[in-house]
């Protein structure tokens, strides 16, 4: 207790205004950095805690605010397969947070030990990194703090994206077992994605080059040492990486990355975009992508998670059928309500595969592509991933093929499977799954937007007075509180030809979200204004 007690006083927690508490939310704790300091100290106690309740596995704990502006932070933490954490406990690690003083902190952090039944006397392990943000070193002296006041083991991995953080939690909790995910470096991870890679090109090349925006985050210096593991002539283009400067903090972010790609619904001004060439975008932590281009004749044109999610199923889907194992494996496809409606569809009728709705939060999409043997999940805005049951592994692996294709299917299959990052959404290693099925595919980004036609279609955020007491079910896309407000939508949307329309509270900001599709932009737009209005 006298340690946590000492190591709090050093750390301590900002108390916030009455009426307001810290909240572990869909992306942990995030807000101005200098507010984080006590808030990561406790975090570091709470991964202890679960370390301790894991049989003692290694917990990651990942220091970034993503896509927010560069005074913003952020901390999370991860489970020892690399996925989010359990649920559950986010109220624990928001009740540890909001403890008022030092002393009610060890109340606390001591209360949790014994209803959770947790031998604090056993060993525990956490494995951490931050971004690129200045205000990370900080907040990582605060969570080693928080380790040794534990007697906790610290892997401090220094600068890292998101998903490479995830990577090493589940490298270093597979490590020597039968499932071993990977040496637990940083190597050890660009050194398992370029070998994939070069395995699923098999020679294939790709004309043009490719232009890598990487918003002026932690993406940008990972990538250009990601490359310099690729042999030369086993890459198939030449990738140029811009927006990759971190030594300016002010600029993370700025007019540049997939969230600003998203939202603004244009390419960054910098560097200038040049018309017909194939550009991607991450975000200031790599977990985010989307693909664009500037098309001659019609502008701008985004490709983004949903059409890397049916680019995916479509081409993973081909190859389990050219594999013989269209009987044995359940291919899944996972979206929110966010999704083009055109993408669903298509998903849906074209390439004849289930499509699942969760609630917005990657955690949610997670969970409910692991139900499947190959689930591939993203949310529109380029979060997302493809995950492999075991079972889809060995399949890969032990069935014997009959002909040369069924063997190209199955060894394609397998080294996907290592290329795709199994943890979280991964900017990298999904970019190279994009650049693999293009080149399979011999299709450039104009082939693979003909696919099908966006709906067009509006997000609004709607500045409310309570955004409480609106509640939704039907994996958010209808309310069910305030009574009598969905049937109002419900008589909108009705009015609209081929439209869509729902609302719900963001987890993220104080705010509504209203989004709205339909058969034109204008009508879209009209919508998206009435829906607004029912609930402003
Ligand atoms: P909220 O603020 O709950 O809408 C936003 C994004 C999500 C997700 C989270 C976490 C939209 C409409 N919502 O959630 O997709 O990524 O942030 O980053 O883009
Ligand atoms: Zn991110």
């Amino acid at each position: 207790d006298d340690k946590i007690i000492a190591g709090s006083a050093k750390h301590p927690i900002v108390v916030l205004d009455k009426g307001q508490h810290y909240k572990y939310g869909t992306a942990g704790f995030r807000m101005k950095a200098d507010l984080l300091e006590g808030v990561t100290y406790r975090v570091g106690l709470l991964a202890s805690l679960r370390s301790r309740k894991l049989n003692s596995q290694a917990i990651g704990v990942m220091i970034t605010a993503s896509h927010n502006p560069a005074i913003d932070n952020g901390v999370k933490i991860v489970d020892p397969q690399g996925d989010m954490l359990e649920q559950e406990w986010e109220r624990y690690a928001t009740q540890l947070v909001n403890a008022p003083s030092d002393a009610e902190l060890a109340k606390v952090y001591n209360t949790l030990a014994t209803d959770l039944r947790i031998d604090i006397s056993a060993p525990a392990k956490v494995v951490y990194g931050r971004d690129t943000r200045p205000s990370g070193h900080t907040l990582v002296t605060a969570l080693a703090s928080a380790l040794e006041a534990t007697e906790t083991e610290a892997a401090d991995f220094k600068i890292l994206t998101t998903p490479q953080l995830h990577y090493l939690v589940r490298a270093t909790n597979s490590e020597g077992t039968p499932l071993a995910y990977g040496e637990v470096s940083e190597a050890g991870y660009y050194n398992k994605l370029s070998e994939a890679f070069v395995r699923c090109m098999k020679g294939k090349k790709i004309e043009g080059p490719l232009i890598v925006d990487c918003a002026n985050g932690v993406g940008g210096p990972k990538l250009n040492e990601f490359l310099k593991y690729i042999p030369q002539e086993k890459l198939p283009f030449e990738v140029k990486v811009v927006n990759d400067d971190i030594l300016r903090p002010e600029v993370l972010n700025l007019d540049s990355g997939a969230d600003f790609v998203k939202t603004k619904q244009r390419a960054p001004p910098h560097p200038k975009p040049q018309p017909g060439v194939r550009c991607c975008s991450f975000d200031g932590d790599a977990d985010r992508l989307i693909y664009y281009w500037i098309d001659p004749e019609v502008g701008f044109v985004m490709l983004d998670g949903d059409r890397i999610s049916s680019l995916a199923a479509s081409f993973i889907g081909d190859l389990v059928e050219s594999a013989g194992l269209k009987e044995e494996l359940r291919i899944g496809v996972v979206q929110t309500a966010y999704a083009n409606g055109a993408s669903t569809n298509y998903i849906r009728h074209h390439l004849k595969l289930p499509v699942i709705c969760t609630p917005t939060g990657v955690k949610h999409l997670h969970h409910v592509a692991q139900g499947f043997d190959i689930g591939v999940y993203f949310e529109a805005n380029g979060h997302g991933t493809v995950l492999f049951s075991p079972d889809a592994v060995t399949a890969f692996k032990k069935t014997d093929p009959q002909s040369p294709a069924q063997k190209d299917a199955l060894d394609t299959l397998a080294a996907l499977s290592d290329l795709i990052n199994q943890t979280v959404g991964d900017a990298l290693s999904d970019m190279l799954m994009v650049e693999v099925i293009l080149a399979h595919k011999a299709w450039s980004l104009r082939d693979w937007s003909m696919t099908y036609s966006d709906l067009p279609n509006r997000l609004v955020r709607v500045e409310v007075n309570n955004k409480d007491v609106f509640r939704t079910t039907d994996a958010e896309r209808r309310l069910s509180h305030p009574e009598g407000c969905q049937a109002e939508i419900d008589s909108e949307v009705k009015k609209f030809k081929d439209a869509r329309s729902f609302a719900r509270a963001s987890g993220t900001e104080n705010a509504m979200r209203v989004y709205a599709e339909a058969a034109s932009r204008s009508e879209a737009n009209e919508l998206a204004d009435r829906v607004a209005g029912i609930v402003s």
